[in-house]
This record gives C-alpha cells, structure tokens and sequence, in this order.
C-alpha cells in the first residue's frame, strides 16, 4: 500500500509519540522524517507560521499541524472517526484536554527534575536525534544545565511532588475513570487512550521508565494499549 502521509517529527518529543502510536494502532503505511531539531523554523512544511513538531502531509500534500487535531484528522480520514466518536462526548472532551494539560507537563520532571537524570537524559537525546555534528556535542553539554536548572527545576518546584509521584497519581487518576473496563474507551482504546498513551510512551527510552513501571494498573493499561499496535 502506499504510503498515506509523512511524518515530520523528533524522536524524543512526546507529541510526536501521541501520532505514531495511532499510527501504528491503525497500521498506517507512512514515512518517518526526523528533523533536525536545530533547523525545524528551516525545514519543517509548515514553517514559517508552524515551528513545531509533530506535522503530518497527507497524500495530498495538504499539511496538518498541533497532535490532537492531527490524530483527529487521521482517525477521520482512515477509519471513519471510530476512535474519536463517543456516547459520552463531554467525558471525552474533557479527558482529552485533561491528559494534554497534565501528561505533556509531567514529561520534563521526569526526564529532567534531577542532575543525573538530566544528564542521561540530554545525552541519550543528543545521540537519538538527527544533530549536526557540532549542535549535538553542544546540546549533549549544553543542554543539560538548561533543562534541569531552568525548566525542570521550576516545574518540580511549583508541582510539589517529586517526579514519580506525580506520574502515579496522574495514572491512578487516568486509570480511575475507566470504570472496571481495560481502557477508557471500553473494551477498546479510544484516542484519549492513545494521546495518553504517547505520552506514557514518550519516557520508555529511558531509564526513568523503571519509575513509572511500578504503578500496576497504569502499567496493566499501557501494556494492553501497546499489544493493540502493528509495530
Ligand atoms: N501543541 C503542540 C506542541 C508541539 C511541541 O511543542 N513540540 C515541540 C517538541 S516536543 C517543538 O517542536 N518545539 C519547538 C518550538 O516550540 O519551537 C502539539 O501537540 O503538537
């Protein structure tokens, strides 16, 4: 079959992981481009209006940007909206907005919220995304500083809870609203379920993953979710 889009994305970026996992659920023939995090305002399609990663063109070279709506469109284009149509569309809506405002903000804690995890961090990125051969040594140096002294720490901060905690109640919160079903949307993931589930996702390169792997009905899901994909 061909190929039904491009992927314009960065390995590590976790809104990237909310569309290649509905990717692959959907078993979407698709090309991967991995941009180089220091040009993206230079070569993504969407650029100059659009300079962030994920962005998807479609077989008719029409370019779809922000991950939702992506996910939203590709649903809708190749499996007539079956993951997004709902009987309860205001839990739903309401989910999908809960796991974009708190999972996309627990990822950098996570990754970042301390020294040693911020510098296996940065150098694991520096290695999996397409740098140039300067940028990446800057950024395998340069960066760590920045994450964890800057962003990270002020997140940890203003959070209160370290890091782990934060994700066990962000999954026990998640995983509460299933209602005894193995998934949000019921007996099937829904896309609520694959955006949570890319973020969940985003940390798996990692070793801080272990962290998250102790939360057993967050992990009970995740795994159910990740046997539904054509990887
Ligand atoms: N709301 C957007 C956020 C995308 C986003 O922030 N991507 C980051 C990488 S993880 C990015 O490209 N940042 C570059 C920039 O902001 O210039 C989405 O869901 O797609």
């Amino acid at each position: 079959m061909a190929n039904a889009g491009q992927l314009h994305m960065l390995y590590t970026c976790p809104f990237c992981w909310k569309v290649r996992g509905l990717l692959e659920h959907l078993d979407i023939p698709h090309e991967r481009i991995q941009v180089n995090p220091m040009r993206t305002k230079k070569t993504l399609p969407s650029a100059p209006e659009w300079n962030k990663v994920p962005v998807w063109v479609d077989s008719n070279n029409e370019v779809h940007v922000d991950s939702t709506p992506i996910m939203k469109h590709i649903d809708s284009i190749h499996n007539g909206g079956k993951l997004w149509s709902s009987d309860d569309e205001e839990r739903r809506d309401k989910w999908m907005d809960w796991v974009d405002l708190h999972m996309s903000k627990a990822t950098i804690p996570i990754l970042y919220g301390s020294l040693g995890s911020a510098l296996k961090t940065t150098t694991r990125v520096s290695k999996l995304e397409k740098f140039g051969f300067f940028s990446k040594r800057l950024y395998a140096w340069a960066g760590f500083p920045v994450m964890w002294g800057i962003i990270a720490k002020k997140r940890v901060k203003k959070d209160g809870r370290t890091p782990k905690k934060l994700w066990h109640d962000l999954l026990s919160e998640f995983t509460n609203q299933f209602d005894g079903s193995m998934f949000f949307g019921g007996k099937t993931p829904d896309l609520v379920d694959l955006a949570a589930f890319g973020y969940v996702r985003s940390i798996s390169p990692y070793p801080q993953f272990s962290q998250i792997e102790d939360h057993e009905a967050g992990m009970n899901w995740y795994r159910a979710v990740e046997a539904t994909l054509k990887v």
